[in-house]
């Protein structure tokens, strides 16, 4: 199908959802946009997309509709909710859910959409806001291979490291898992950092020992960022880190699966979230390790 001819329409324009739109558009795609905050969706329209004011038209005539929302509530509020997208969308058409949210949604959505002859993908996303700038994000598919072939071409414009995972809920649950290697990795470096910090070791010496370390991970360099580069814009909001530690430590629960250490992390989120700082990247978490250990996270 010519790129033009194809309709493509994109809600959710947070943080990650905006560069990705963006790439879609670049690549030649017609696109339709709505984002609950209007705003959001304008740099978009002067960009040559559309920006809709209903919600439910983003998905009128759409061959493919994209979703890059926060969380379950918001998925299923623009989903399902009054004038949502399945009041919208064509037979035939691909739903394709970027969000991170339960596997447990993924499975109502796509049988509520096959009801209405929608097909739905999930898509979720691993690396930050600079991958979703350069079109080079990991993505874990999940759904009918069938669809993952047809939706192939406009995933590419997205990400570089695409992995077809199988039936609907595999690629939810494995990105929840991947979520909480990330929390608890960043936890272990900030306890690794205080550590060293308060006895003196100078911050360059960590790293360079870190670095060529059985224990690095490409991880560790977003947390170096947040010491060395304090005033650098989230890449993943400590919030949505929460929402995902909360939604894998559900799914434990649900198939008596012990996660000790993640429920350890968590309660590392939530005062993390409570003295305010949902809103900044999740090495935030050195930060507060750092004032409990009365070390100075710089200098
Ligand atoms: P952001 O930057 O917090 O963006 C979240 C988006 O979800 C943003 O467009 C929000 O609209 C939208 N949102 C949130 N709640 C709702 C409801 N209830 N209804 C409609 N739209 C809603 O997150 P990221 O882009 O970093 O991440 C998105 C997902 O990828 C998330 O699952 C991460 O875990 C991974 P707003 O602009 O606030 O009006």
């Amino acid at each position: 199908m010519a790129k033009r001819r194809t309709k493509v329409g994109f809600v959710g324009l947070g943080l990650m959802g905006a560069p990705m739109a963006a790439n879609v558009l670049k690549a030649g795609y017609t696109l339709l946009v709505w984002n609950r905050t209007a705003e959001k969706a304008e740099p978009l329209d002067a960009a040559g997309a559309t920006k809709v004011a209903v919600l439910s038209e983003a998905a009128r005539g759409a061959d493919f509709v994209i979703v890059m929302v926060a969380d379950d509530t918001a998925l299923d509020n623009v989903l399902f909710g009054d004038d949502g997208l399945s009041r919208g969308l064509k037979r035939g058409a691909v739903l394709i859910n970027c969000s991170t949210t339960s596997p447990t949604l993924s499975f109502r959505a796509a049988t509520a959409l096959r009801s209405i002859s929608v097909r739905y993908l999930e898509a979720p996303v691993v690396r930050g806001v600079q991958a979703a700038r350069e079109g080079k994000l990991q993505m874990l598919v999940g759904g009918s291979r069938e669809d993952f072939v047809k939706a192939g071409p406009l995933l590419k414009t997205m990400a570089s490291d695409i992995h077809y995972v199988g039936e609907i809920g595999r690629a939810s649950t494995l990105i929840l898992a991947c979520s909480l290697l990330g929390a608890t990795l960043m936890q272990a470096f900030a306890e690794f950092f205080v550590l060293a910090r308060k006895s003196g070791v100078p911050f360059e010496t960590m790293m360079d020992v870190l670095h060529v370390s059985p224990m690095d991970s490409q991880l560790f360099r977003r947390a170096e960022q947040a010491v060395v580069n304090p005033g650098a814009r989230p890449s993943f909001y400590l919030k949505h880190m929460l929402k995902d530690v909360n939604l894998a430590l559900e799914l434990a629960r649900q198939m008596d699966v012990p996660m000790p250490l993640t429920a350890e992390v968590r309660q590392m989120l939530v005062a993390a979230k409570n003295l305010g700082r949902g809103d900044d990247d999740f090495a935030v978490l050195l930060d507060l390790m750092a004032s409990w250990s009365a070390v100075p996270l710089r200098g």
